[in-house]
């Protein structure tokens, strides 16, 4: 086994070891912000008081609204002169929050993508093209400077512009591309349309991440572009990609846990959930300086996996994300996840790549209708069909979510498209 950095190789003592060192010096980092400054007076914690790792667990929570509150830059930990650049998160949910990083901080972060990608076979002599959107948004350069780190031969093609992707791919034989999951089933399709397989395309590993996806999705991703799809999970609080990567064996996200702390706690009460238990992810930065945060609430469901891994990495991994916490619909005082839907729809080969979920109060009752695009080789004139089909996707998602749903069958092409991260779920209750 090739590891790119000596951490991937360390012992869970080792691992301990240095965070435990790494998470006294955050904290007294961190104190040298005026937000930081005020809320560990407050909670009446010094970095001496840090002697084990579970004392972080005295440390107060941030949240995306202390982030948002202290816009533009609360939470700078150094002096103006060592900052060299900023991200904001996409917006997904609610207004942006920006984060600040020195030089330094930028090539921890470049080496944890590097390492990440090296993890799943990258290496110098791929050429990687990378479309996600080159703004204020991680996955641009962030993802880019990794690459560059690692040696790749990198295209900074950037979103959309499907003609011209595939163009690039076959002109300078793109062996890696950074997709996400929603555009790599629209790749796939486009090139459906232009009569080509995946199989004929030079690609053979894509990292997809930034949103939910299911296990269906990524078999269809693997399967229409003829490649490795591997999960990258990242979030610009910290840093952005290059936080947890799947690694060969596809069982879980390692958390790189030499440069966080990730705990999985009960969003209610905040206490750690047993091993295995679906909990709101939490995070703490180890190796920041221009910007550190402690104990910040991600907003993500996910569990932590039991045993080792195959790779004999010791970092611990976790499941998939679930969704965010604030994804999750109340219907009928049912608790239900957009990617308990996705699971069940991706499971009918009829069904295409893209569906929306659209919530309606109906005389004061929720309604959840599904929209599902059914791939053209389906959409059969014989309505007979149709409704069989309609039905049985009904009864599998009843069967699921204990709700019965509305399932609108409708052509390929048919929903909007977005061009950043899907828009699975449209709430209009209250709004009409
Ligand atoms: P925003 O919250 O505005 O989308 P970011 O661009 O920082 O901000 O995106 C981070 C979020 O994207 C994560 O908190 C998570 O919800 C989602 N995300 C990132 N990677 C993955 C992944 N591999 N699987 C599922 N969700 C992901
Ligand atoms: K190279
Ligand atoms: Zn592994």
């Amino acid at each position: 086994m090739e590891f790119f950095d000596r951490a991937e190789t360390w012992s869970r003592e080792e691992i301990e070891r240095v965070q435990l060192v790494r998470l006294r010096n955050t904290v007294q980092q961190a104190s040298g912000s005026p937000f930081y400054a005020a809320r560990l007076k407050e909670a009446g914690i010094a970095p001496a008081d840090i002697r084990s790792l579970d004392d972080l667990r005295s440390v107060p929570p941030t949240t995306k609204n202390d982030l948002r509150e202290q816009y533009p830059a609360g939470l700078v930990a150094v002096p103006r002169e060592q900052l060299v650049r900023l991200h904001a998160s996409s917006g997904t949910t609610g207004a942006p929050t920006v984060v600040h990083h020195t030089q330094n901080d930028l090539n921890s972060w470049a080496d944890l993508v590097a390492r990440s990608m090296y993890m799943v076979g990258v290496r110098p002599d791929d050429v990687f093209q990378n479309t996600s959107g080159y703004g204020l948004f991680t996955g641009g350069l962030g993802i880019h400077y990794g690459a560059e780190r690692l040696g790749c031969h990198t295209i900074p093609a950037g979103p959309g512009n499907t003609k011209r992707q595939i163009k690039f791919i076959r002109d300078f034989q793109t062996t890696v591309l950074h997709i996400i999951p929603s555009y790599a089933l629209y790749l796939g399709a486009a090139l459906e349309e232009e009569g080509l397989s995946g199989a004929e395309l030079p690609c053979r590993v894509a990292l997809i991440g930034a949103e939910p996806h299911t296990e269906e999705i990524r078999q269809r991703i693997e399967q229409m572009l003829g490649l490795k799809a591997y999960n990258s999970y990242g979030l610009s609080e910290m840093n952005g990609p290059g936080v947890a990567f799947e690694c060969t064996h596809q069982t879980g996200m390692h958390v790189w846990e030499d440069a966080f702390i990730p705990e999985i706690v009960n969003p209610d009460t905040l206490e750690p959930v047993a091993d295995g238990e679906v909990g709101e992810l939490v995070m703490t930065t180890l190796c920041r300086q221009g910007m550190p945060i402690l104990r910040y609430r991600t907003r993500d469901l996910t569990r932590f996996l039991s045993g080792e891994c195959a790779c004999g990495r010791m970092h611990r991994r976790i499941d998939r994300i679930l969704g965010r916490a604030d994804d999750m619909m109340i219907i009928k005082g049912v608790n239900i996840y957009p990617m308990q839907i996705e699971q069940v729809l991706m499971g009918f080969p009829e069904v295409g790549e893209n569906y929306v979920i659209e919530l309606v109060s109906e005389d004061f009752i929720d309604q959840l209708t599904v929209k599902v695009e059914i791939r053209d080789g389906y959409f059969v004139e014989d309505m007979r069909v149709l409704t069989g089909l309609q039905k049985a996707i009904v009864r599998q998602l009843r069967d699921e979510i204990l709700v019965t749903p509305r399932v609108d069958l409708v052509q390929t092409g048919s929903l909007p498209k977005s061009e950043g991260k899907a828009v699975r779920v449209i709430d209009r209750r209250g709004k009409e």
